[in-house]
């Protein structure tokens, strides 16, 4: 049963769904959007003890993206499509006839799929978790489902439940486990949402009957034959009734009184976060929220996509999660064989073995009290302990930690057999720290500083920190705005790859966007604008001290960064630097950030 006790403490947060808008494909509604994911609401967004805990310490886990769409690889009927493989089948895709595609079951055979290979893999890249697709948008069942034949036993040579040996070989490794459900789509089964509208009979089907035919009682299969799990994963509940979801969350909280819902279940009953899709926010979240990625560029495994991210990718995503305060869900998408490809094992074997070597940046640790990442990285924390993570390294001997006002009793560097602390100034608020030139360990090195108080009780200054070593990208996201709008855009590059901004539109003639900004050392600057727009724009910028940078640059429908010429701070600390718009179509003009970089 649903906790009383929660509906009180609804929470709602709306994230930039509800504003964005899109670029390329002009057609889509916001709308449309919206009801995809769901309402970002959750019931309680810090039930960081009880069933929160396990997810709230983790902060690393896996999800898998495997189904029939595997055994197809992005390709059908000799032509290859590009994009989230997965959606293969869709009409917007290569669309199949859900008859035809059912089809692919028949020789689908993964004997390569080996579970204890899988579970060995998350445990090695320091994943605590493992989140599966039990049944997909294209409504295939990944596990043995007495309630539809169109299951992996019952229409395929393979004729295993792959679950079975998964969930067993995460229980084994002492890993947590759990299903991701398609309970909305369903686009084989006749009523499910955008599947077939009738029965083979021609007798019209509803989406009544495929919640209680199907989704509800497959439901209830994964959470009865599977043992205790911690995830149920639901996806796009769209413009599905909240009766039913009412029904199928009070379910899962019956049967399975631990799992996690994520809050793409819909209505906010669930019980954490799910950011939009392959994306890190740039500021904390002070709820329990997860960032969901994956690690190339689809989520299903696709046969051309070789664009794994790096381990120092997959390594900066994580902690940057970390560090506003989130949980990294990072996905693999097993081929057709069901063997998970090599690169991909590859890169999060590395990062596993980093993380090995540093489990206390990323297990049970909390935010960065800054609120944002840094330019060189970022920070995580835990009791009087702060871990920054240094992914660009200083070339000048030293690390720059802006405005701070607590006390720092000792740094280090963790991971050398050098002991030794680091020396340390401090200059205008900032802590400098004095490191060796020489790189201390790849992808990253991790400096621990320990304080005086409580990580959690820290005074800082948020201003963005404009540095003397190192360039800083002030995004529009932390800019005041004024009579302009700032709202996030996506659009789609690949089909389904997604990508968004925080950006500043609608100029008019006194519009502005300011940012405060905190400089350490007096003097001159670059000053590049990151925008786009048509023809030749002419941005003004102007600092509290009155120092003005003027110019005409080019622009395209890409956002791309163009210098502006020279900033002076005559003094510093705190100031304020505004940009407007002087010269272009108000309408196309967007800003993203201004990138402040020392001279030399
Ligand atoms: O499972 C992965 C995706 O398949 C699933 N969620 C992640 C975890 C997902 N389902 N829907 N969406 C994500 C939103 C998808 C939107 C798009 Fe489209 C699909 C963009 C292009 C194809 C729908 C159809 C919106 C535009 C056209």
């Amino acid at each position: 049963m649903l906790n009383k006790n929660h509906h009180l403490h609804f929470l709602f947060i709306f994230l930039f769904f509800t504003q964005s808008v899109f670029l390329q494909d002009g057609k889509e509604k916001q709308e449309s959007m919206d009801k995809m994911w769901g309402e970002t609401s959750v019931v309680d967004g810090n039930i960081r003890e009880g069933r929160g805990k396990f997810f709230d310490e983790s902060n690393f886990g896996m999800f898998i993206h495997w189904g029939l769409f595997s055994n197809l690889g992005g390709k059908w009927k000799g032509k290859t499509y590009y994009g989230i493989g997965e959606w293969l089948m869709n009409p917007r895709v290569a669309n199949i006839p859900p008859k035809e595609y059912m089809e692919v079951a028949k020789d689908f055979n993964p004997t390569n799929f080996d579970a204890k290979a899988i579970a060995q893999l998350a445990k090695d890249a320091g994943m605590k978790y493992i989140i599966i697709t039990s049944k997909h948008h294209e409504g295939f069942a990944m596990f043995d489902s007495k309630v539809s034949d169109f299951n992996i036993v019952d229409a395929t040579p393979f004729a295993r439940d792959p679950m079975k040996e998964l969930s067993k070989a995460c229980h084994d490794l002492g890993l947590g486990f759990g299903f991701y459900y398609s309970h909305n789509q369903d686009w084989t089964a006749p009523g499910g949402t955008n599947g077939p509208q009738t029965y083979d009979d021609g007798s019209e089907a509803s989406f009544k009957e495929y919640f209680y035919k199907k989704c509800k009682p497959q439901v209830k299969e994964i959470c009865t034959n599977y043992g205790e799990i911690d995830f149920v994963w639901f996806d796009t509940p769209g413009g599905m009734k909240k009766e039913y979801v009412v029904e199928l969350a009070e379910m899962v909280r019956e049967l399975q009184p631990n799992a996690m819902m994520s809050s793409r279940v819909g209505y906010g009953l669930g019980d954490y976060l799910t950011h939009g899709d392959m994306e890190v926010p740039a500021k904390n979240l002070d709820v329990l929220w997860e960032s969901c990625d994956t690690n190339n560029d689809s989520w299903s495994y696709a046969w051309y996509d070789n664009n794994f991210k790096s381990p120092r990718e997959i390594l900066h995503r994580l902690i940057s999660t970390v560090g506003r305060g989130g949980t990294y869900l990072f996905n693999i998408g097993p081929n057709a064989s069901g063997a998970v490809p090599k690169i991909g094992v590859q890169f999060l074997e590395e990062a596993g073995k980093w993380i090995k070597k540093y489990p206390q940046v990323v297990y049970g640790a909390g935010s960065s009290p800054w609120g944002h990442a840094f330019p060189w990285g970022d920070v995580t924390t835990r009791d009087k302990s702060m871990f920054l993570s240094v992914f660009n390294w200083p070339q000048d001997g030293k690390l720059y930690l802006p405005g701070l006002e607590n006390e720092i009793i000792s740094a280090k560097i963790l991971g050398t057999d050098k002991t030794e602390n680091l020396k340390f100034t401090k200059k205008k608020g900032w802590f400098v720290f004095d490191v060796p030139y020489k790189i201390p360990d790849n992808p990253v090195s991790v400096i621990e500083v320990v304080l005086k108080d409580n990580a959690k009780d820290l005074k800082v200054e948020k201003a963005l920190g404009i540095y003397p070593n190192i360039e800083t990208e002030c995004l529009v996201e932390f800019a005041e705005v004024n009579n302009a709008t700032k709202k996030h855009i996506r659009w789609m590059e690949k089909f389904g790859e997604w990508k968004k901004v925080n950006q500043v539109s609608n100029w008019g003639k006194s519009s502005t966007a300011s940012f405060t900004v905190n400089v350490l050392e007096s003097g001159y600057y670059y000053l590049d604008l990151n925008y786009k727009g048509e023809g030749r724009l002419v941005w003004k910028t102007t600092t509290d001290e009155g120092v003005v940078v003027q110019n005409q640059q080019a622009a395209t429908e890409k956002y791309n960064a163009y210098s502006m010429g020279i900033l002076e701070f005559k003094t510093t600390g705190k100031h304020t630097v505004s940009v407007s718009l002087v010269e272009g179509d108000p309408d196309t003009s967007s800003l993203k950030s201004i990138i402040i970089k020392p001279i030399n």
